[in-house]
């Protein structure tokens, strides 16, 4: 009987549940026509690692720097050039998200060393 009872509850969820799955969940702010995302980079990753908008959102996108080389938003290169970054400065940086899509975001070292991934910007279809 409560074993019957828990297992339609269950499967009632199951829609609900799949709805929510992580990556596919809009951010709270898609709606609006403009976002400002705020991250720091220290070590070898911003925080928080994954940035997201919704494409046709106006980014102003501030990233707190201990590291000092290149911004590189790959596949963004006509919105966002790749942009100077320097050791206890805040970068800002303002653009049109114009394409939906994963971007991965790089950091290309200032010493001339080679360039690592610092985390992952994504624009959502809204
Ligand atoms: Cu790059």
């Amino acid at each position: 009987m409560f074993n019957r009872v828990f297992a339609t509850l269950a499967i009632g969820l199951l829609p609900v549940l799949a709805a929510c799955v992580p990556g596919e969940a809009l951010p709270s702010t898609c709606g609006e026509p403009a976002v400002t995302i705020t991250a720091t980079l220290s070590g070898e990753h911003l925080n928080p690692t994954n940035l997201d908008a919704c494409r046709d959102q106006h980014v102003t996108l501030k990233v707190a720097s201990e590291l000092s080389g290149d911004f590189h938003l790959h596949g963004y290169d006509d919105q966002v050039p790749e942009t100077e970054i320097s050791k206890g400065e805040t970068l800002t940086l303002e653009f049109d998200a114009v394409r939906s899509g994963q971007f991965p975001i790089e950091l290309h070292p200032a010493d001339g060393s080679d360039e690592f991934e610092i985390g992952t910007f994504t624009v959502h279809e809204p």
